[in-house]
């Protein structure tokens, strides 16, 4: 190798230790230093000072040159060629319109709506789930990671356990039986928390096979337009998130794409941490792929002008046309330059014209793994940098380069189909983002809280959804504002995924009957029917049956029933209550658990 590179002045520490450097090391800081980046063995100590330092920091650069595809010499040409444009001031979506994108308006529960679900259901065996949850809950004021967060707390069923209970329900419908394949993406902060809560729970009753975990890394923040690699002190990079855009490139590098393209499966659904009704749309939104041939299918809700979701457009312009997501704080500059000066607003229908993303993906796997293998999973780059002034010749604070996982179409050519499927709100998107103060606030400017409370009250909203599908009467109670978030105080219905996974299914569990106010109902079993089943008051009914017991439920209950009780703001309670306001005291609901197989009735 060539090292009269050392001889500079400045790299005479680095020199005096070059012997004691590994070959593969020794090849490395080479390339470095040609690419520029002879600053970061500067002032190198003498041989036996700070000896394991000077280890561990060559150590960082091999890890994060393994990383990423291209190593290190990769990533800073990347970054070169993206601040370059971004001094230039190169406008991403320079030439084109925001028009309406291909969509399927599944916003009611119409014949449609069922004919796609049945479409689906019938494809549970072919479809993976892949879960990005490397992102902390900052915003929301959470110390533990978001998956072991409670979804309710009638039960407290956390993210995890209820995405799990999902799998297993899809794997019980399926001719095959064949375990859904579960991806979990964490990253360096959530990924002990999130093998610790699988083990401790037996992985909630999937085998450990079916879980394929996938970390994340950091990446080097980038002090200068060209590409310098920032340290925060000698032998020690600053490194940062890199975004949820990298669970394309670690299905890529980990081969866990194509091997489950090989194993069969032809579509992955995508979600996020703490979006619980994901699984709501998951077989109407496969029913739309398949049927309407959508590579790439957005899942979206009706957006509200200003919300931070991004909006879903077909962008046409210099002879393209493309459907893409443009991300939240791009939007009202792109529509202000092009359709509409008012920018972000809404229509005549009180929403924006643009379908929110809920970042519920469904990609379609041999498509999926075609684009991972030509872009070897780095997709759609880009780099964000605060400049200290107009020249743009220098960064306030170093940057990085990052991604969004909802960028993979930026990759697409004409032959790749891409379609929103608009779901609603309540049904298909209620994250769980914002601690109590700050949901409170966003309610108060008119929005979305996107909190705890508010999750959990879609929560119910959804099971009440499926009983009045199914033909029973529901009364929904009054609305309270709990620390100024809004709670609706009931029907409190949970419909676990082994009692339905489509409306089909509820409809043919349930006959007649009528549940109102602050009742509660929460069934768990394949088997259970309901046959013209009353609960009023605050009647609380839970039934629960394992595989082989078939249950039939008649009658009108009566009792006590679960009890909603406010903590306050500065109450000393668990955090997973805290970020809520409330908790449910049992006064006497009626509560069946059959563990055996055979018949039961149960009437009131
Ligand atoms: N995530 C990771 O796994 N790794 C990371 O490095 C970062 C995040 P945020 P964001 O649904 O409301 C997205 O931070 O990025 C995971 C969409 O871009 O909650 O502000 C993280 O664990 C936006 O269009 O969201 O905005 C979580 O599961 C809109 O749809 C997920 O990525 C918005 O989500 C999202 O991370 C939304």
């Amino acid at each position: 190798m060539d090292t009269t590179f050392l001889d500079h002045a400045e790299l005479a520490g680095l020199k005096a230790n070059w012997g004691t450097i590994a070959a593969d090391r020794q090849e490395l800081v080479a390339a470095l230093v040609a690419e520029g980046q002879a600053a970061l063995f500067a002032d190198w100590d003498a041989p036996g000072t700070n000896d394991a330092a000077k280890a561990a920091f060559l150590d960082s650069l091999a890890k994060i040159n393994g990383n990423y595809p291209g190593g290190l010499v990769g990533y800073i040409h990347n970054a070169r060629k993206l601040l370059a444009e971004s001094k230039e001031g190169a406008n991403p979506f320079e030439g084109l319109t925001p028009e309406q994108p291909e969509k399927v308006d599944l916003t009611s529960f119409s014949a449609d709506f069922e004919k796609y679900e049945a479409v689906g259901a019938a494809r549970f065996d072919q479809v993976g789930v892949v879960l990005v949850a490397g992102g902390l809950g900052e915003r929301l004021g959470y110390n533990g990671i978001k998956l072991d967060i409670a979804v309710e707390v009638l039960e407290c069923t956390s993210y995890l356990k209820h995405y799990a209970d999902n799998l297993i329900a899809m794997q019980a419908r399926s001719a095959s039986k064949r375990p859904v394949p579960f991806v979990i993406m964490v990253s360096q902060d959530t990924g002990p928390k999130t093998i610790e809560s699988l083990e401790a729970n037996h992985y909630f009753g999937l085998r450990k096979e079916q879980v394929f975990i996938l970390q994340q890394e950091l990446v080097p923040a980038i002090a200068d337009n060209d590409g310098a690699l920032a340290l925060n002190a000698k032998y020690e990079l600053i490194l940062k998130p890199h975004g949820h855009g990298d669970i394309h490139m670690l299905l890529h590098t980990s081969g866990v794409a194509a091997q489950l393209k090989d194993a069969g499966i032809e579509y992955l659904m995508f979600i996020q941490d703490t979006n619980g009704p994901s699984f709501n749309t998951l077989p109407a939104a496969v029913g739309v792929s398949v049927e309407n041939g959508y590579d790439f299918n957005s899942l979206a809700i009706r957006r509200k002008p200003g919300e931070a979701v991004g909006g879903l457009s077909k962008l046409v312009g210099n002879g393209k046309e493309f459907t893409l997501n443009v991300e939240y704080n791009q939007l009202d500059p792109l529509l202000r330059a092009t359709i509409n000066p008012a920018g972000d607003v809404a229509d005549e229908t009180g929403f924006s014209p643009f379908p929110g993303n809920c970042n519920t993906l469904l990609i379609k796997l041999d498509t999926y793994v075609r684009i991972l293998e030509a872009s070897r999973g780095i997709i759609a780059e880009f780099v964000n940098p605060k400049y200290t002034d107009d020249t743009k010749s220098a960064f306030k604070k170093p940057t990085r380069l990052e991604t969004m996982m909802q960028d993979l179409p930026k990759l697409f050519g004409e032959s790749e189909k891409v379609g929103v499927t608009i779901f609603d709100r309540m049904w298909s998107f209620s994250p769980n983002k914002n601690n109590v103060a700050d949901a409170a606030a966003k309610i108060a400017a008119g929005g979305p809280a996107d909190a705890s409370a508010t999750a959990e009250n879609d929560f119910y909203a959804a099971g009440r959804a499926r009983l009045e599908v199914a033909g029973m009467q529901v009364e929904t109670a009054e609305e309270k504002r709990i620390l100024g978030v809004p709670f609706t105080l009931g029907p409190k219905v949970i419909l676990r995924p082994s009692f339905a996974m489509t409306l089909a299914e509820g409809r043919a569990k349930v006959t007649g009957g009528a549940i109102r106010g602050e009742a509660t109902l929460i069934l768990d079993g394949a088997d259970i029917a309901l046959e013209n089943v009353e609960l009023a008051g605050k009647t609380g009914l839970v039934v629960k049956a394992c595989a082989g017991a078939k249950v039939t439920v008649k009658g009108r209950f009566e009792n006590a029933g679960f009890e909603l009780v406010e903590l306050g703001a500065d109450a000393d309670v668990p955090e997973y209550l805290k970020i809520r306001g409330y908790r449910f005291e049992n006064r006497g609901a009626a509560i069946y658990e059959f563990t055996e197989p055979g018949e039961y009735t149960i009437e009131a």
